[in-house]
């Protein structure tokens, strides 16, 4: 090989060189654009809740796609029933807390609460008497919701939802938000009693998507 077939070599080794570099540097930059699903996973022991008779699981999958946030939350209850339902606080204005909207004023900015029935339906919710930090819903105005659940026997739920951007008043420029949950399960009396401790579990944490 002569002096300059040799430099040919060379410089189109670093050309693919280069070019691989260059596709490297793309697809992590468009997966880092796309963030990857992160994950949240609550447990209650057998004396913590009567939901089940082990540990009750709350698995939480969250992602920002394309300026909208999908939820998905698995819950390994044991039994269905069309009242069973999955509560949701998000700070929706924005202030850095999960605040109570049972006052209802009317020139307040409440949280968004959103009840996610398991029959698919949903209703007014509220959030956060003090000293009961779940999700409370209203009697009336059952309507058929934005989400989506399925129930299979030996696994338990999965509830599906999501919202855009705009719907939780987030802007390019916000990185995270903090969410509460609730899962109430039904017992019979459920529609004429305060709730049971023991058949709720709840647990809050902020989803840094950016
Ligand atoms: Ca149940
Ligand atoms: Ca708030």
């Amino acid at each position: 090989m002569n002096r300059k077939s040799f430099l040919v070599v060379v410089l189109s080794v670093c050309l693919v060189v280069s070019l691989v570099a260059n596709v490297y540097l793309y697809l992590s930059w468009k997966a880092s654009e796309h963030h990857s699903p992160d994950t949240f996973v609550f447990s209650y022991g057998p004396e913590e809740q009567s939901i089940v008779d082990g540990v009750l699981f709350v698995n939480f999958t969250l992602a920002m796609l394309d300026d909208r946030l999908y939820i998905i939350v698995k819950i390994n209850d044991d039994d269905y029933s069309e009242v069973d339902f999955l509560g949701l606080v998000l700070d929706t204005n924005r202030n850095g807390t999960l605040d109570s909207n049972v006052k209802q004023e009317w020139n307040v900015a409440y949280d968004k609460v959103y009840v996610a029935f398991a029959d698919n339906t949903t209703v007014a919710g509220f959030y956060g008497a003090p000293g009961t930090p779940w999700v409370g819903t209203s009697k009336m105005g059952k309507m058929p919701g934005r989400h989506v659940t399925s129930f299979e026997s030996g696994k338990g739920y999965v509830f599906k939802v999501s919202w855009t951007m705009q719907e939780l008043n987030l802007t390019q420029i916000d990185t995270s938000i903090k969410l509460h949950f609730s899962f109430e399960d039904f017992w019979w009396g459920h529609r004429y009693d305060l709730p049971k401790p023991d058949w709720i579990v709840w647990g809050e944490f902020e989803y840094v998507f950016g």
